[in-house]
């Protein structure tokens, strides 16, 4: 089965800033997001793992794969679909020797190098940023635009989701340009009724 990422929710501990981020999970599922990431750049193993393992029991009743950034460890343990590396993070082709086909394996890509490279690895999804200009990541990488996910397309055979900036308003020129999927943080998290706003994405960017 190949997973739909065409709304792909990254829940960001960070983002949500104390919030408890089930209950804004929840609201996202029910606006229509496609799977869901959890992402926390600076919690404790310990409240990575309980958080990951509430979001599994939430999303599994409802059949929206979960993915875990950055830790293998964690993924496995709470019973994720599956976990996200970026480009410091375990090898896709080491993770994969770990997990065989359990997990479905995301890695991050900048450019069109990154991305064939992390196909070649084993890669079931690319996760192509930043797009446009954020303020969710502190990084100094290169926007790869719209103009980026034009050259790409084609040249990967596994899906590409656009990542950084992508909001209902610009989601239509990201699916235009060829993008399989969009990742959103801020889109989502950051507006006042994230259940709304995830269904308006779901309009601007059809499945
Ligand atoms: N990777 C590239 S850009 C980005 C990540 C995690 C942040 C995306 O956040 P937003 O708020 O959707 O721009
Ligand atoms: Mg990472």
């Amino acid at each position: 089965v190949v997973a739909d990422y065409s709304l792909y929710f990254v829940a960001d501990a960070g983002f949500a800033a104390g919030r408890d981020l089930l209950p804004l999970i929840e609201a996202a599922v029910r606006g229509g997001v496609t799977a869901v990431q959890v992402r926390a750049k600076d919690l404790p193993v310990r409240q990575f793992l309980d958080l990951g393992r509430r979001a599994a029991d939430s999303l599994k009743r409802h059949n929206i794969p979960l993915i875990i950034n950055d830790r293998l460890d964690i993924a496995l343990a709470c019973g994720a679909a599956g976990v996200h590396l970026g480009q410091d993070d375990m090898p896709v082709s080491q993770a994969r020797k770990i997990v065989g086909r359990r997990l479905v394996l995301g890695v991050s890509a900048n450019n069109a190098d990154e991305a064939l490279e992390a196909e070649r690895l084993g890669a079931d999804y690319i996760g192509l940023g930043p797009i446009y200009a954020t303020s969710s990541k502190t990084t100094d990488l290169p926007l790869v635009g719209e103009e980026g996910i034009r050259r790409l397309k084609g040249r990967v055979r596994i899906p590409l989701v656009a990542i950084g900036g992508i909001t209902a308003a610009n989601a239509r020129a990201v699916k235009e340009a060829g993008a399989d999927g969009i990742a959103v943080i801020s889109a989502i998290l950051g507006a006042p009724d994230p259940e709304a706003a995830a269904r308006r994405l779901r309009t601007s960017f059809p499945a």
